[in-house]
């Protein structure tokens, strides 16, 4: 570029993902290596999600600099560099193969995030946006890594970003490797697949929670006498069912791994030693209106699933929309804390 003020920009957006099968537990902190592999669905685009806008320019000043909904955020964070370093050096080697291209990689960044729902609050925050930052960098750098291979540098930025790179049904596998280099995305079964599926995701709280999923699953690993056996038998099992399931777009197969293997994570926080309470008393509302739906109807027409706070997922098929919905509206729609501002946020979401 002849003009040394140019300013090269590319937009993305990440969506969130729902883990059916979670991700808790790291073999290696620092690389983000988890203890067992995981499974998530990841929201449409149209829903819950990061947009980012990475730019860079001559003209730009250092250091590099981020901004989430409009406040700065530290770069300098060991995850974030990593990220950082990785995606330079992908464009520097694409620079030196090819002298013609300008030498963004030498140029500071800007980066702009914005969530479109609760930061932090057991969303999958981190997820969409690390996956966010490192797709808008790739495509800004116009890296020819397929998603796959980006999912190795977002799963650096946080454990559950790397899921975030893919759409539909997404493994994530824990690998053998002690670089990490097969501890990555990998698709299941496209949303195509099994388009009926949906999320509805019923807000609880809004708030950040109060223990970090780093520190959490940390402290579990490390105090947890349940953990070694989640990790070793009961995950590694309940990936095979779920696969299974999926291939066989088998409903109430898929609902009952979700909801078991919720309980197993759950139980694994509960195990850990001081213990680690992510669900309130309405998520085990949320849990007895799960229950009370699938009574009615006879089957299992909805599954629920927790993260690291007490916001609950419930997955259904479209077929079952107004049950689901209905039934959440009558059964929880007068118990405290569905009722305030944030309570009453019930967002139904593409799956
Ligand atoms: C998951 N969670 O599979 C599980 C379920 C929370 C419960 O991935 O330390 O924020 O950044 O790798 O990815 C949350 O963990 O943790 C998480 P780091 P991350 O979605």
């Amino acid at each position: 570029d002849m003009n040394g003020d140019h300013v090269y920009r590319a937009s993305t957006t990440a969506p969130v993902n729902i883990a059916v099968i979670k991700y808790w537990g790291k073999r290696d902190p620092r690389l983000n290596l988890p203890t067992n592999s995981s499974l998530s669905v990841t929201l449409s685009q149209s829903d819950l999600r990061t947009h980012t806008t990475a730019s860079c320019s001559p003209s730009f000043s250092p250091p590099d600099t981020l901004l989430l909904n409009a406040q700065p955020q530290p770069l300098s964070d060991a995850r974030s560099q990593a990220c950082l370093t990785s995606l330079r050096a992908l464009r520097s080697a694409l620079e030196s193969t090819d002298p013609s291209l300008p030498p963004l990689s030498s140029y500071p960044l800007r980066l702009s995030s914005a969530n479109n729902f609760p930061t932090a609050a057991g969303l999958a925050s981190s997820a969409a946006g690390f996956a966010a930052l490192v797709r808008a960098i790739a495509d800004l750098y116009q890296l020819p890594q397929s998603p796959t291979e980006l999912s190795l540098i977002a799963r650096q930025g946080s454990g559950s970003a790397c899921r975030s790179l893919l759409g539909g049904y997404v493994a994530w596998d824990q690998g053998t490797l002690l670089d990490g280099t097969d501890s990555k995305a990998r698709l299941v079964a496209p949303r195509s697949h099994w388009p009926e599926m949906r999320a509805l995701i019923l807000v609880v709280s809004a708030e950040k929670k109060g223990v970090s999923s780093t520190t959490g699953m940390q402290t579990t690993v490390q105090t947890s006498p349940m953990f070694q056996t989640r990790a070793t038998q009961v995950v590694p099992r309940a990936m095979r069912e779920m696969e299974t399931a999926i291939a066989g777009k088998d409903f109430p197969g898929f609902a009952k791994i979700t909801m078991r293997e919720s309980n197993s994570f759950h139980a694994t926080c509960l195990d850990t030693d001081p213990p680690i309470f992510y669900l309130n008393d309405v998520s085990r509302a949320a849990i007895k209106g799960v229950e009370a739906v699938n009574e009615k109807a006879g089957r299992i027409a909805a599954a629920y699933t927790f993260d690291a706070g007490p916001n609950c997922v419930v997955y259904y098929l479209e077929e079952d929309g107004d049950v689901v919905a209905g039934a959440f509206k009558t059964v929880l729609g007068e118990k405290e804390g569905w009722t305030g501002e944030q309570g009453k946020a019930v967002k139904g979401a593409e799956g």
